[in-house]
């Protein structure tokens, strides 16, 4: 069996997504999510011009070596760019080789270790109160986990607040700036855990993404006076290319950490794992050299009790969804998937069968990933230019978004 095509696609139904689908001979195709967020035309590029030539020819079954050539082929290694798109050649590689199989993907990766993957939900609003409604729509809906996210007195607009139906913050072809205060934000989050745990009770797992804006000592006063609502986790507390730094923030807080959904490669995990500094690691299929090098994160990750988180926003395509839940429902450490549901438009664009049910996401039974590209429907959403936002300080200082 040999890859006759490999094509490469770039539509925005709603909102950019790269795609890598790859034909063979025996007309069997595979499809790969390349997409990232803001810079999706990066590894379009890469892709059409450093990896498709490559790919012609090679027999589509040697997914390890293959995911070892453009590693070590490229020279340059790791990098958000370069492992999105290996992933992208890693996840419709696995396609392929559940569909030559006859299984779906999750059976060749060892087999179901539960019954569903529990995920959990975003609830946001501007005011305490909307957001208790918010919360209120996800329990009914049989959520059993629920990221809570408020907008700060003072602040014109928080992270994590979305104004339309369907949360994109890559929402303008030149950065938007938001505004930022740390202590604006510390002052009130720990009010909105205390009254949504008032209004839940204990039994509901509560979710917090600081999204990278603190500091390690800010980070564990903020992770300490959260310890009363008992978080599942707090995400990203800070910027982590200081892994050390997670040793300040554990010596003061029991508030489990989750982390990751930035990181591309195992190295960026490794002593935030191997030093216990986490509870939850965040990486993805699409970021993360794809199923082959996510599932070597989450074995390591297992060794020191570390479980998995990954993640889920909207700007991962169901490619990405659909392949993540293959991990998800096979892995021994699976701890949360985050999901946020697609425009119908993206979902018309990508036809799949994983599907919610009882606050939990199950992988499609089909062989292969179960997802595909209707190259068709894509056609009709062409790119459009779209950056994430820029944040600054009260005073102008530009700030970690
Ligand atoms: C986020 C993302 O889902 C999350 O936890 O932090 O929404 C993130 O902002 C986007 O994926 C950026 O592209
Ligand atoms: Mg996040």
């Amino acid at each position: 069996m040999r890859i006759t095509d490999a094509r490469v696609v770039v539509t925005s139904p709603g909102r950019n997504f790269v795609t890598l689908k790859l034909v063979t001979d025996g007309g069997v195709t595979g499809v790969g999510d390349a997409t990232l967020n803001g810079r999706e035309l990066a590894v379009a590029a890469y892709l059409t011009e450093h990896v498709v030539p490559v790919l012609i020819g090679r027999d589509p079954a040697r997914i390890e070596d293959t995911w070892q050539y453009l590693y070590k082929g490229a020279y340059w290694r790791r990098g958000p760019v370069t492992m999105t798109a290996i992933a992208a050649v890693d996840t419709a590689l696995w396609d392929i080789k559940g569909k030559v199989a006859g299984l779906p993907v999750y059976q060749l990766l060892g087999g179901r270790s539960r019954e569903g993957v529990t995920v959990y939900g975003h609830a946001n609003a501007e005011t305490v109160d909307d957001v208790l409604v918010e919360v209120s729509g996800y329990v009914e809906r049989g959520y059993r986990a629920v990221r809570v996210q408020t907008g700060v007195p003072g602040l014109p607009g928080t992270y994590g607040v979305s104004t339309s139906e369907v949360y994109e913050p890559a929402d303008a072809a030149l950065p938007t700036e938001t505004a930022w205060s740390t202590e604006a934000y510390l002052a009130h989050v720990p009010s909105v855990f205390a009254r949504v745990r008032e209004e839940f009770g204990p039994g509901l797992r509560l979710l917090h993404d600081v999204h990278h804006r603190l500091t390690p000592i800010e980070a564990a006063r903020l992770g300490r006076s959260l310890e009363p609502y008992s978080l599942t986790w707090l995400e990203d507390p800070v910027p982590a290319e200081l892994q050390e730094g997670f040793r300040l923030i554990r010596r003061h807080t029991t508030t489990p950490l989750a982390v990751g959904e930035v990181f591309n490669s195992i190295h960026d995990c490794r002593q935030l794992v191997t030093e216990q500094l986490v509870d939850y690691i965040r990486t993805t299929v699409v970021h993360a050299g794809g199923i082959t090098h996510l599932r070597r994160i989450f074995d390591l990750a297992a060794l020191y009790h570390v479980r998995s988180g990954s993640h889920g926003a909207t700007d991962l395509s169901p490619v990405c969804m659909a392949a993540a839940l293959h991990v998800d429902i096979s892995i021994p450490n699976f701890g949360l998937q985050e999901y946020m549901r697609h425009t119908p438009e993206t979902d018309a664009v990508f036809p799949h069968t994983y599907h919610f049910a009882d606050g939990y996401l199950h992988p499609s039974e089909e062989p292969g990933l179960g997802v595909d590209l209707d190259e068709e429907a894509a056609a009709r959403f062409p790119y459009r230019p779209a950056q994430l936002p820029v944040n600054r300080l009260l005073d102008g200082t530009v700030h970690s978004w």
